[in-house]
Formats: structure tokens, sequence, C-alpha cells
């Protein structure tokens, strides 16, 4: 536990397993004042990671931030098998045991870009985004109104891949480009343009941390006796089987405690079209400076991520 204030964080995100872990440690991290969540039509029905989100809110008995969506599709969006595990996510058996209880927001919920921008524009403070699906609505806040970005800290994004492959496999692209950034290329360019600090955390850092079971057996452990760990295991127990990796919580974790993670500074362009569409280049000169983590201590993430899943 820090003495540091809590940083105002704003989560973006394209509500998948993942995601909606991610915006549950942001919740409970005693670093972290979560301000806002706000989930994009990407991995994802919107509609229903909306639903799953709120329902989780309301079984670990959270309070704080408004939740919001945009059903607005992606430009490329992501395959429909994907997406439609925010359905089964929904459906969780768990949340049987809040069928009783007052939901935690009423309502459809307001669109994602018109609670990003009321959240900065009132806030005191410059507030962290962490964005964890594609940009697709963070970039149209600053389109709409640029002079927004002054309000922003930085942006931490789960993004790219660099030195190693990319996870789009199609036949009509080369392998290069990760899913977040090849579903809005365009979008991650606007943010970056913005010359606001830039924490990219691509898959060359996060292939370095598989969903293992040493980590599901202890989060076990803990769920006997914390509802966000068993929250968390019914979760995760959704992948077992799958090639999974801690993704989008990686990249949480780099704003709820930065201390754990190596950071380089590159410079980056990235392609918005043709086979290689969503790939980030590196250039010795010119680019967009960003900071990108290259390594992560991985015994120290996981105690991070059972110790915040502990506290509720
Ligand atoms: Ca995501």
């Amino acid at each position: 536990m820090s003495a540091t204030k809590a940083k105002a964080v704003i989560h973006d995100n394209d509500g998948h397993v993942d995601d909606l872990l991610s915006s549950m440690l942001l919740w409970l991290s005693p670093n972290v004042d979560l301000q806002a969540v706000t989930i994009t039509n990407g991995d994802c029905y919107a509609p229903e990671s909306f639903r799953a989100l709120l329902k989780m809110a309301t079984y670990l008995g959270l309070e704080g931030p408004e939740i919001a969506l945009s059903e607005d599709s992606v430009p490329y969006p992501f395959p429909d098998n994907w997406r439609k595990e925010s359905r089964i996510i929904n459906d969780l058996p768990i949340f049987g045991d809040i069928s009783l209880k007052k939901l935690y927001q009423d309502g459809q919920g307001r669109r994602s870009e018109t609670l990003i921008k009321d959240c900065l524009s009132n806030s005191r403070e410059p507030v962290t985004i962490v964005a964890t699906g594609p940009l697709t609505n963070v970039a149209k806040v600053f389109e709409d109104r640029p002079e927004l970005k002054d309000k922003v800290e930085e942006f931490v994004i789960m993004g790219g891949a660099i030195k190693v492959p990319g996870n789009v496999e199609r036949e009509d692209k080369d392998g290069t480009a990760e899913w977040n950034i090849f579903a809005d290329p365009v979008a991650l360019k606007i943010i970056l343009d913005l010359g606001v600090p830039v924490k990219l955390i691509t898959l060359d850092v996060t292939n370095q941390l598989p969903l293992n079971k040493d980590f599901l057996a202890r989060l076990e452990q803990q769920a006997k006796t914390h509802s966000a760990s068993k929250l968390a295991l019914s979760l995760w127990s959704l992948v077992k089987g799958y090639d999974y990796y801690f993704w989008d919580t990686v990249t949480v974790a780099a704003v709820m405690d930065p201390n754990i993670f190596s950071f380089k500074e590159i410079r980056v362009n990235i392609v918005t079209e043709g086979a290689s569409q969503g790939r980030l280049t590196t250039h010795l000169f010119g680019g967009r400076k960003v900071k990108a983590a290259i390594k992560v201590n991985s015994k120290a993430f996981e105690d991070l991520l059972l110790n915040t899943l502990a506290i509720r």
C-alpha cells in the first residue's frame, strides 16, 4: 500500500475476460482513484460487457466510477467467436447471487466519449487514461476536444508487437500486427500525435507472462475467503485450456505499480493500411516517442494481482 496519493484513472476497454478483470483490479487498487470505465465495441458485444461490469460491481459492492459504452463498430472488427465470450461472461452462474440486489447503475449507460469528456473537463488533476482495447472512442474525444489533452497525465496502452510476431492471423495480412492497433490504427496515430506521454505495453512484454497453474492455484486458495478472488477465478476459468496470457492485466499493473516494470524510450510509427496494417515500426530518428515496457518482475506482478484481489 503506497502512501502516495491515488492517481485519477479512466479505464477504456473492450470488454473481454482480461479487460473486465483489469477494471476490477483498478477499482480495488489503493493506488488508483478510478473515475470512469468506458467500453468499446471491440473484443466483445459492448452491451453484454456493460451489463457484466455492472453485475461485477454489484457482486463486489463497489462504488465510484460511472460505466459507459459505445456501440459504434471499430473500423476492423474482431472475430465474432471471440466477441461472443461477452455473452458467456454476462451469464456467469456466480451472478445468480446478486439477483435480488439493486444493480450498481441504472439506465442504458452514456456514450463512452461523453463520459470521458465530462471526466476530463471536470477533473482538477491530470488523469491517466489506460486503454486495453482499440482506441476508437478515446481518439474521438480528442478529435472533438483537442484542448482536453492538457488534462491527461499519460496514456498507458496495451497494443503492438515490436520484436515478436503479432496476433492478427488473417490470410490477407502478414502477421506483424497486434489486434488492438490493427482494429483501429488511425486512432492510435491520433493519440500519439497529441504529444502527451505514452507508455506502451506490447506483446513483447506480455509474452513473458502466461496465465499459469501456480497463479491459479494461489487464486483458488484466496477464493475461499475473498469475493474478488472468487469472481476473478470464475472469469479466468472461461479461458482455461487456451493459450492465455496476462495482457490487459499487465497494462493496468503498469498504472497500479509502474516500479515493477522496466521501460525504454523508443520512436515508433504505425502502418495504417495494407498487409502490415496495425504494425508498429521503430526508428532511430523521427517517429513518435513512447516508453515501451521491456520487462516486468513476474513474481512482483503476480503478487500485485493476488494482493489486490484479496482486498475484498
Ligand atoms: Ca482488451
